[in-house]
């Protein structure tokens, strides 16, 4: 156990996984923390999230092989289910969650920052699903998310190939937000996590709830949804403050969630 920190900064917090003996690769044991750990996040106060990897150089390495070597195919798919869930809790947060990709983000490790809104890579960050060259797929999402990501054709050439995207290329593609240096990559993510959180928390968490909707409806149920949605940012205090401190010309104090 101890594999993932949880701190708070104020009105946000970094989770950090911390499994260094095996380049913080996800066992069930990273798992399991790391739902415990967002069944804890205090959502009255905590408004963004930055999620790390403590490692030097790795973000995460993907699932534990050597645990996944074992397992038969009931207890794959479990395994598979279990990741799946925790990153779906990760992915349906009503807060935003950056993910400050450090290094090496393969195989699960992909596929959990895949579930974040945000990815901002280091300089020596590197994306890969390597799944199919040990003879199994990406179970934690990737075939699902990358795609959405970053397209279709592009995610099926990096499944198929498993080739390794630096950081300036996932950024070409779309996948990381930004490229910095290794040593600014917290300060970056925990300033942008400052700038989400000074904002009306209760209209991020409606704005994100609109976007993911976006990406599994059509059109136009997205765009109903989307209506209903703002009327909700309108039922709120958050609004009157908002458009009151924008008419007097004063930065707005917003306090609902
Ligand atoms: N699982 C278990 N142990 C690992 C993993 C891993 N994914 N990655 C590294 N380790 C261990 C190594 O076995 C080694 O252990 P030991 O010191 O006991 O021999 C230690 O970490 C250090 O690793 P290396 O010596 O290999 O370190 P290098 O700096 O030479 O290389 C790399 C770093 C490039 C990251 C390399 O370790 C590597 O390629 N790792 C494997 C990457 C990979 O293939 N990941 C994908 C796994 S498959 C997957 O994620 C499927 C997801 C499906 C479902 C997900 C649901 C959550």
């Amino acid at each position: 156990m101890g594999f993932v920190e949880y701190e708070v900064k104020g009105a946000y917090a970094v989770i950090t996984i911390n499994r260094p003996e095996a380049l913080n690769a996800l066992n069930s044991g990273v798992l399991d923390e790391l739902n415990s750990v967002l069944d804890s996040v205090d959502l009255n106060t905590v408004r963004c999230l930055v999620l790390t990897g403590a490692v030097e150089k790795i973000f995460v390495a993907g699932a534990d092989i050597g645990e996944m070597s074992t397992l038969t195919k009931a207890e794959a798919t479990a395994f598979g289910k279990k990741g799946n869930d925790v990153f779906r809790k990760l992915e349906t947060l009503p807060i935003p969650v950056i993910a400050a990709v450090n290094g090496f983000a393969l195989g699960g490790g992909c596929e959990l920052t895949l579930a974040c809104d945000i990815r901002v890579a280091s300089e020596n960050a590197r994306f890969a699903l390597p799944e199919v060259s040990l003879g199994i797929i990406p179970g934690g999402g990737g075939t699902q998310r990358l795609a959405r990501i970053i397209g279709v054709g592009r995610a099926k050439e990096l499944i198929f190939t498993c080739d390794q995207l630096n950081a300036e290329e996932a950024y070409r593609m779309g996948l990381a937000n930004h490229v910095v240096p290794q040593e600014e990559l917290m300060d970056f993510c925990l300033k942008m996590a400052e700038k989400i959180t000074s904002k009306a928390s209760y209209a991020v968490s409606l704005a994100k709830a609109s976007i993911n909707n976006s990406m599994n409806v059509d059109l136009i149920s997205g765009g109903s949804r989307e209506i209903d949605l703002l009327g909700l940012a309108f039922a709120n205090p958050d609004k009157k403050e908002g458009m009151e401190a924008f008419l007097a010309r004063r930065k707005p104090d917003f306090k609902d969630f």
